[in-house]
């Protein structure tokens, strides 16, 4: 039977609204919804259908009857494996308490259910990606406005100059920016973006710094200066809604022109050319934050300049500029019911809240777990259930990290895919993908606040279930009281949103349910009370930084230049993949079957290296090497080599992309130990790597 369904994409966390039309067990057509992105979606939104066909995922749960890592598996029914789960989560409750279990996720809309699960198990210890992603931001974003980075809407659609730090938005893809930003570029808006390469959001700009890697700080802070220097920035803004505007104005004098082009291998009359053109353009333009920034270990402060720069442009709540994200409350309206159960008062492992006073208590700080695991401080950490996440794959030197997760009891992964950690679990619980589950309801903020839910296009093919199925299982198992009292998700669906008003028919109407008819803008003279800071003021000083004792105005240090002989590794995202666990999907290896060694031309040519050639790749302890094809071009710095993240995978069930390129982070060895301290994230851009042309591009062919 023909059927359309109205969804949210799963291959990616942006989490784009679709449409699905299907015909009894086969799917025959996704677009992205077309109300809201007028049908685009990209590659791998459609390579959804062969997620769901994929044999080379696990079919039903598994525990492990070899060592760790061993790959050897036993098939169990989901009653065996649930109640294998329950008895080993209650034995560490038992010996250790329960906040020896922690739960990671990859955050996002429906993590309430599982920071609900594992503090009504009496943990605090929630813990997500963020710290190897956008924690420098959000910690930015707090510091100087009080609320974070999730608060703004980027009205770029309505901006004249988009300015973008290493947010490569058209690889790193979110369909309705990558929309709004054309839109932008076809009304006669200006880009500008700044990278160490060159990329394909570089090639639509117009105009492209290529910086020396590590220096986003210096290039912001000159263009603080020029700004200031100019008078090209909002005064009557400054005086209303800001303190500590004289303290950046004396900070800045160093940071003239002449400096900021030498400190980031740029020209001078470009960047004074770059500020007359803000200058023009005020108060319609953007500084993008950033988003992925744990990069350097002074990310937290470029992109803390960033958003000074916007405050300074005076773009907030207006036209073209940062719009604040409105939640029903804002709109006057009632919003849906959630699940949330608050976190028992127990100090958290990772040490955030207490010996970290700086970091925002939320998800806490993912690699600072680790200490806590090595030495037992607080408490020993037992249990690790990791949910839509792989530690494994998104944090620096696996195999370190390896060692750390031997000192655990039970690792449990509950994942569509075979993870590198569900790999090394104990448990391997699968999740139905996407199109074959439904979801919570979530409501989304915005300048329209909206409910968007998933909803089962087809049953699973395996023996899979969906996520809340398996929390409330486990709950009811452990005997957990308040956790998911019902039974299928039409009830709570029904439950959640019977406040609002609104029925659940209206979901099939467009798929979405708008909270209010019209966006709602506040009045950009009325802003008092929107800055949740300690002084209601935006801080270019702030107190709370200087009450654990960071600078708030931190002067610049260059970043070292690479040991001769290495170069330093960075990476980022295709827009044919998303991070490690599309590189296995059927049609996604087809269009891009390995990653590549991104090389300066000059430094090709000193190893001898030329286009196409297979160059060997070395960890700084030599512990990792991996071979993967060279692309030269003029259009790197010299310093860095580039490779896409994802690759290198060494799961022997995921055939097709088994060894297929090198991982960037086996070749981060120590990388655990650099860290962004004012942020909290991981310094993923400060590891070095040696290269060498390989010895097999001399394999001559042997007739027999
Ligand atoms: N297709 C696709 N889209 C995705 C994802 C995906 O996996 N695949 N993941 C999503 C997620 S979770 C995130 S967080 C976002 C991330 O989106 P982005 O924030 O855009 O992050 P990356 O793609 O990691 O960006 C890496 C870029 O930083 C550049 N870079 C390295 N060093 C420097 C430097 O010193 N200065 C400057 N200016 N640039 C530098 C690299 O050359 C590279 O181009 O993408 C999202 N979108
Ligand atoms: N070296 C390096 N490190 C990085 C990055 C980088 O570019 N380079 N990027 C960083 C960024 S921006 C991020 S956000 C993190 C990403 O952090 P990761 O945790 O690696 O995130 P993903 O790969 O998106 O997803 C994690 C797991 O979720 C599983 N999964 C996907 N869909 C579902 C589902 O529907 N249900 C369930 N249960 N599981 C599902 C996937 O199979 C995968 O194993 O990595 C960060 N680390
Ligand atoms: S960006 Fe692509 S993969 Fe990600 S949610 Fe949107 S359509 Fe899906
Ligand atoms: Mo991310």
């Amino acid at each position: 039977m023909k059927k359309i369904s109205y969804s949210v994409c799963g291959m990616c966390t942006v989490r784009c609204p679709i449409r699905v039309e299907s015909d009894d067990e086969k799917i025959t057509w996704i677009e992205g919804n077309p109300t809201l992105l007028g049908g685009a979606l990209c590659a791998r939104g459609l390579a959804g259908v062969a997620l769901r066909e994929d044999d080379q995922r696990p079919q039903t749960p598994l525990i492990r009857v070899g060592a760790r890592g061993q790959g050897q598996w036993r098939e169990a029914s989901w009653e065996e494996a649930l109640k294998y789960v329950a008895g080993k989560l209650d034995g560490i409750r038992r010996d250790y308490g329960p906040e020896a279990v922690t739960l990671s996720s990859r955050g996002g809309p429906w993590q309430a259910l599982y920071k609900s699960f594992i503090h009504a198990f009496g943990s605090p210890n929630y813990t997500n990606h963020d710290a190897v992603c956008g924690r420098n931001t959000h910690h930015a974003s707090l510091s100087l406005n009080g609320v974070g980075r999730t608060d703004f809407v980027y009205d770029i659609e309505n901006a004249k100059h988009l300015v973008l730090f290493g947010r490569d938005m058209f690889s790193s893809l979110r369909i309705a920016e990558n929309i709004k930003t054309i839109d932008m570029l076809e009304k006669g808006g200006r880009l500008t973006y700044i990278d160490v390469r060159q990329t394909r959001t570089g090639i639509k700009a117009t105009r492209f710094f290529q910086v020396r890697p590590g220096t986003d700080y210096a290039l912001a802070l000159g263009i603080i200066h020029g700004v200031i220097k100019k008078g090209y920035y909002d005064q009557e803004f400054i005086a209303k809604y800001t303190s500590g505007f004289d303290e950046l104005s004396a900070f800045i004098e160093q940071y003239t022109p002449a400096w900021t082009a030498k400190a980031c291998d740029v020209k001078e009359k470009d960047i004074k050319a770059f500020i007359e053109e803000i200058g023009e353009d005020r108060p319609n333009v953007i500084f993008h934050p950033g988003w992925n920034l744990a990069r350097y270990s002074d990310s937290f402060y470029a992109s803390r300049a960033l958003h000074i720069l916007n405050v300074l442009m005076g773009n907030m709540e207006k036209k073209g500029g940062l719009l604040f994200s409105k939640g029903a409350g804002d709109c006057g309206v009632k919003g849906i019911r959630s699940i949330d159960i608050s976190k028992p008062d127990i100090k958290r492992a990772d040490g955030v809240g207490w010996k970290y006073p700086q970091f925002d208590k939320g998800p806490g700080i993912l690699h600072l777990l680790y200490d806590a695991v090595r030495s037992g401080e607080p408490y020993p950490v037992k249990g690790w259930i990791a949910m839509r996440h792989d530690p494994l794959s998104c944090m620096p030197d696996p195999e370190a990290q390896k060692r750390l997760l031997d000192k655990l009891d039970l690792l449990v992964s509950i994942d569509t895919n075979y993870s590198e950690f569900g790999w090394y679990s104990d448990v391997i619980l699968p999740e139905s993908t996407y199109l074959e589950r439904d979801n919570f309801i979530v409501q989304q903020k915005g300048l329209k606040p909206r409910l968007v839910r998933r909803e089962q296009v087809m049953p699973p093919k395996y023996d899979t279930r969906a996520s809340w199925e398996i929390f409330r299982d486990l709950a009811r198992l452990l005997k957990l009281k308040d956790f998911i009292p019902f039974d299928t998700m039409e009830e709570f669906w029904q439950w959640q949103i019977e406040p609002t008003g609104h029925t659940l028919d209206e979901f099939d109407e467009k798929g979405f349910i708008d909270l209010v008819d019209e966006p709602v803008i506040f009045d950009p003279e009325k802003l008092d009370g929107k800055f949740k800071t300690p002084s209601g003021k935006i801080e270019f000083v702030s107190k709370k930084l200087t009450d654990c004792d960071l600078p708030s105005l931190k002067p610049y240090e260059a970043p070292v230049a690479p040991a001769a002989g290495t170069f330093r590794l960075i990476y980022g995202k295709t827009p044919l993949h998303t991070q490690g666990h599309t590189i296995n999907n059927p049609l996604l290896i087809e269009l891009m079957p390995v990653n590549c060694l991104w090389i300066n031309t000059k430094v090709a040519q000193k190893l001898n290296i030329s286009e196409g050639d297979i160059v060997d790749v070395f960890s700084a302890d030599e512990n990792y090497n991996a071979s993967l094809p060279a692309r030269v071009t003029d259009f790197i710095h010299p310093e860095a080599v580039y490779m896409t993240h994802g690759f290198g995978k060494d799961i022997p069930r995921q055939k097709r992309s088994l060894h297929s390129g090198a991982s960037d982070q086996k070749l981060m060895s120590n990388g655990l130990t650099r860290w962004d301290k004012a942020g909290g994230c991981l310094s993923l851009c400060e590891n070095f790597i040696r290269i060498e042309k390989s010895m097999r591009n001399n394999i001559k062919k042997i007739a027999i």
